[in-house]
C-alpha cells in the first residue's frame, strides 16, 4: 500500500458545526447583557398570552406537572461558539401553546424575561418539537448565570433567541423586534444560513 511520507490526516471539520462556528468543547460560556437576577423558583411563573383562547400562567410546580421532555444536541451562539452534544430537560413549548389554544395559524412570539430582555421568534420556530422551557442542563438544575430557574431553549436558532429567566411568551399576528434584534441582530437567526445581522 502506498503511503505518502509526511502525510498527516487533516482533521475533519465536525459536520455539526454551522459555518463560521467553533467548538467550545466542555466549556459553556456565559453571555448576559443584564445583571444576573436571583429568581426564586417558587415565585417564578411562565405565562402564554396574546392571541390565544386561554391566556395561562403556570407556577413552577404546575409547569413541572406537565409532560416533560429533553433536547439532545447542539447550541450555537452568534459570537461564533457552539457547544456540541449537550442536553437539557424541561417542557416543550408545544405543551404550553396547546393548553393556551392558539388563535392564529401563523404568526410570531415575543419571549420576555424577568429582566425585561425580549426576543422575537416566528411561531413555527417554537412549535413542532423545536423549543422548550428548560430548567435542567445535563441532569442538574439550570444555574442562575445560564438562565435558571428556567430559560427558553430554541437550539436550532442562534442562542440569543433562547431567553434566560423567561417568564412570558406572547403570541402575535405580526413581528416586533426584541432586544438584540433592535440592536442589529437578525430577526430569525438560523445559524446554518449565517443569519447573524439584519440584512444577512
Ligand atoms: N435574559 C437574557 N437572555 C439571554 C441573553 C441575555 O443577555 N439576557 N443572552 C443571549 C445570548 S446572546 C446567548 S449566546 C445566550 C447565552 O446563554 P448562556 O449564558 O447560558 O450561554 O443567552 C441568550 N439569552
Ligand atoms: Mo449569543
Amino acid at each position: 500500500m502506498a503511503v505518502t511520507r509526511g502525510f498527516t490526516r487533516r482533521r475533519e471539520r465536525d459536520d455539526r458545526l454551522p459555518p463560521g462556528q467553533y467548538d467550545v468543547g466542555a466549556d459553556w460560556p456565559v453571555l448576559t447583557a443584564e445583571v444576573t437576577p436571583n429568581v426564586d423558583p417558587q415565585r417564578w411563573t411562565i405565562s402564554v398570552d396574546g392571541l390565544v383562547a386561554r391566556p395561562t400562567t403556570w407556577t413552577w410546580d404546575q409547569a413541572h406537572a406537565l409532560p416533560q421532555s429533553e433536547y439532545h444536541g447542539d447550541i450555537h451562539c452568534v459570537t461564533t461558539w457552539s457547544k456540541l452534544g449537550t442536553w437539557f430537560g424541561g417542557v416543550s413549548v408545544d405543551v404550553l401553546l396547546d393548553a393556551a389554544g392558539l388563535l392564529v395559524d401563523s404568526g410570531f412570539v415575543m419571549a420576555t424575561s424577568t429582566t425585561g430582555y425580549t426576543t422575537n421568534l416566528p411561531l413555527d420556530d417554537v412549535r413542532g418539537g423545536k423549543a422548550w422551557i428548560a430548567w435542567s442542563h445535563e441532569g442538574t438544575p439550570l444555574t442562575p448565570d445560564h438562565g435558571g430557574p428556567a430559560r427558553l431553549l430554541v437550539p436550532h436558532l442562534y442562542f440569543w433567541k433562547s431567553a434566560k429567566w423567561v417568564i412570558r411568551l406572547t403570541v402575535m399576528d405580526h413581528d416586533e423586534q426584541g432586544f438584540w434584534e433592535r440592536n442589529g441582530y437578525h430577526d430569525r437567526g438560523d445559524p446554518w444560513l449565517e443569519q447573524r445581522y439584519q440584512g444577512d
